[in-house]
């Protein structure tokens, strides 16, 4: 027989700062191997571990093939049934229990990243043709962030990341590009081989601050004490700047009026240090500062992201120079998105809880209480915070529903599980939060078994749902994929790609036109405070004092930040590779292993108010002394200790705080065990 040779642009459609354009070769339908687009100016060719790996995770052996149903929530005794079957299930429940209440309001779904094309928010289209629901509202990625950036410099946009590379000094505040976001590394490098400095702000010494000229080891959630020193300092260089932002009189006294000595003990960082960072500020003329998302997931860490940015604002007007401000590129968040707006008929009625405190709410609802929950694109038993009120809360339902590739720890729960496509199995349409490309993903193979896209899953469940009850969902079953990419393509606004139509991307993926205009500043930048205006933020931000902690006897700070090998509770298990951290490791400091009597591999449990994990240890002289390191996913994973904390919220912005958690550790024998 002939083999059969094709080639066809991917979309590495997980939650990363990349979204990489991809070329698979596929052989007689079969996945045979991934490279990087070269025609993707941010990517630029090349994919990571991860990507590269993509074969092994179509082809896994522990891929959902069927739609599965378990009779008994949690007792593993799955059998496979038809999707005629589920589709029946699912559809009969809906129509129930809007009989019973004359509303939606009992049907809730949770949502977020496990594919962020655009053609995967097809279910949350689903849920609002059928009118007002329940549903999760949050973002745990860049929440805080995003909103402080908006209330004090206007905009939130940043600039395109490859212009990093001209940058004569880089700054990186909690980000650690090194792992999450490693072809920004080639930017920085080439900024670095033209003599930019490159400074890194972190509580660890990651892969990140290996490469920098200067690193800053802060105190976890101090970045706000940290840059309000590099501003007392600059301050004190240069006091005449009358600037005209609104609040600056303010802030400025109460940078004068707090002693130095007490902002070094907050951040834990030396004078000597944060004098070579005010010197950085000062003496370079195009500075790129990168608020990262790891510096907001603390308490009060809105108050952090404000303080480092307005070293940006007030030197550009100091020192008359260009600050450039990465932190995302809001495309996901402009885009028409046609496949939700089109549907959505009683958005003002939906019952939005919020994110981070979803498992503790969803049972407390009433008129109608959440009986059916939906989750897809998600592992919130491993990735939130809660795990234990999630437990809970599965249990409460009358109808589980997850659509994943795979059996998550989520899905054990679940009554019905839906097998869905990976990206070579169907259409989409991608574009980053970070850098500024648009990409299609066509579908290089058939679908595996009996698997179907979120997409798929909406049309035919809004089909089933009509044949029983004509009129109930309001979905646009007549529009097929390809319709759906000429809907959004067609509605765009005009200029903001070179493209006329859909099909041009398969040709090559498109960059969006000058975005200049979006990067402006807008009339209101403000020092303030957000709650009221007779403060500036810098009185407020001593929310973040409540949390300050040095104990040593613990509870020690918990960091729990992204790794390479793995998105979030992705690409597990691995057997070829392991990341630089195991999940059943704890990394903890050389001083507190010998405060406690800890040596390596050493069986620990962690333990606070909400559970207890075990792990072994793994010592590193590198990292703060009162603070555990570890990675996300796993049997048990970290986030059995994380609780939301709504006492704390104040402050906190809209991202969990995840890197807030705090627990004990003991040795095992000392356990008892
Ligand atoms: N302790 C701690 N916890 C954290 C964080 C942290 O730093 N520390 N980080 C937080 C952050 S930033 C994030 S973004 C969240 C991530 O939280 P989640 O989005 O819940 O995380 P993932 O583990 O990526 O789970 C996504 C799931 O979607 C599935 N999936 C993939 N593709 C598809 C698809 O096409 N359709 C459907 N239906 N499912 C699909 C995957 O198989 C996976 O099971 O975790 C948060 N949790
Ligand atoms: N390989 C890989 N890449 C990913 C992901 C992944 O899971 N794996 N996830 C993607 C997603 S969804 C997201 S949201 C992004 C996150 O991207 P990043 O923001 O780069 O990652 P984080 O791991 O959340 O945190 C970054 C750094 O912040 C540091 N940090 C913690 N607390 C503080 C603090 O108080 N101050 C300062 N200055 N630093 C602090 C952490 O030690 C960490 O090194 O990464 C994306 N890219
Ligand atoms: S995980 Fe990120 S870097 Fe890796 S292939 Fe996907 S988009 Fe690219
Ligand atoms: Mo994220």
């Amino acid at each position: 027989m002939k083999e059969k040779t094709q080639f066809v642009r991917n979309v590495c459609p997980r939650n990363c700062f990349s979204t990489c354009s991809m070329v698979t070769k596929v052989v007689n339908g079969r996945v045979i191997k991934v490279a990087g687009d070269p025609l993707h100016g941010f990517s630029k060719g090349k994919l990571c571990a991860k990507g590269y790996s993509y074969p092994e995770y179509v082809y896994s052996s522990k891929r959902l093939l069927n739609p599965l149903f378990q009779k008994k929530r949690g007792s593993g005794n799955w059998h496979e049934i038809s999707w005629e079957e589920a589709y029946n299930i699912i559809s009969d429940k809906i129509i129930t229990l809007y009989d019973k209440h004359q509303t939606h309001l009992a049907l809730a779904y949770n949502k977020f990243s496990g594919n962020l094309g655009l053609l995967h928010n097809a279910m949350e289209g689903f849920f609002h043709s059928l009118g007002a629901h329940t549903k999760a509202e949050g973002n745990p990625c860049l929440g805080t962030g995003r909103q402080s950036l908006r209330f004090q410099r206007g905009t939130e946009f940043s600039p395109r990341p490859e212009n990093m590379a001209m940058a004569d000094a880089i700054i990186i505040w909690g980000s650690n590009p090194a792992v999450t976001n490693i072809h920004q590394m080639k930017f920085i490098h080439t900024a670095r081989d033209q003599g930019a400095p490159l400074v890194v702000i972190d509580p660890l010494f990651t892969e990140t601050a290996k490469t920098a000229d200067i690193y800053i080891q802060v105190r976890p959630g101090q970045d706000l004490w940290l840059a309000a020193a590099v501003l007392k300092l600059l301050l004190s260089r240069n006091s005449t700047g009358a600037f005209k932002i609104p609040g600056w009189k303010m802030l400025k006294k109460e940078l004068i009026d707090c002693e130095m000595d007490f902002l070094l003990n907050k951040c834990g960082v030396s004078y000597e240090a944060v004098k070579e960072l005010a010197n950085i500020y000062e003496y370079s003329k195009n500075a790129a500062a990168w608020i990262g998302y790891g510096a907001q997931r603390h308490y009060g860490s809105s108050a952090s992201v404000r303080m480092i940015d307005a070293i940006s604002l007030i030197t550009e007007d100091m020192f008359k120079c260009k600050r450039d401000v990465y932190y995302f590129h809001p495309e996901l968040f402009r885009m028409p998105n046609r496949l939700v707006n089109d549907h959505i008929t009683d958005a003002e009625n939906c019952r939005n809880i919020d994110f981070r405190n979803f498992s503790n709410q969803l049972p407390t609802l009433q008129d109608p209480p959440v009986e059916f929950l939906w989750l897809f694109s998600r592992n919130p038993l491993s990735q939130d915070e809660n795990v234990k009120e999630w437990m809970h809360l599965m249990k409460e339902m009358d109808l589980v529903v997850v659509s994943d590739l795979f059996l998550t720890k989520t899905a054990e729960l679940a009554d019905l599980v839906l097998p869905v496509t990976t990206h070579f199995e169907h259409w989409d349409l991608h574009v980053s939060y970070w850098n500024h490309w648009l990409s299609l993903n066509e579908p290089a193979i058939k679908p595996a078994g009996n698997v179907k896209s979120d997409l798929q899953i909406a049309r035919e469940l809004a089909m089933v749902i009509n044949s029983k009850r004509p009129g109930m969902s309001s979905f646009r079953t007549e529009l097929s994929d390809r319709d759906w990419l000429s809907e959004e393509v067609a509605s765009l606004p005009k200029g903001r790609y070179p493209i006329s139509s859909w099909e041009e991307l398969r040709i090559r993926p498109a960059v969006l036109n000058d975005t200049s205009k979006l990067m402006k500043q807008a009339d209101r930048v403000t020092f303030y405070s957000e709650k009221d205006a007779s403060k500036t933020f810098f009185t407020e931000w001593n929310v973040s004092d409540k949390v300050t902690v040095n104990h040593t006897k613990g509870p020690f700070k918990v960091l729990s930040p992204q790794s390479l090998l793995h998105i979030h509770s992705q690409f597990e298990p691995r057997v070829s590779t392991q990341d630089f951290l195991k999940v059943t490791e704890v990394k903890i400091s050389s001083s507190l292993a010998a405060s406690l009597g800890l040596k390596k591999n050493d069986k620990v449990l962690l333990f606070n108010e909400h559970s207890e994990i075990e792990r072994h240890v793994k010592i590193d002289s590198l990292i703060p002394e009162n603070v555990l390191v570890l990675r996300q996913g796993g049997d048990h994973p970290v986030n059995e200790l994380s609780g939301y904390k709504p006492d704390c919220s104040e402050g906190a912005g809209e991202t969990s705080e995840f890197f807030d958690t705090r627990a004990y550790i003991v040795k095992l024998e000392e356990a008892g065990r």
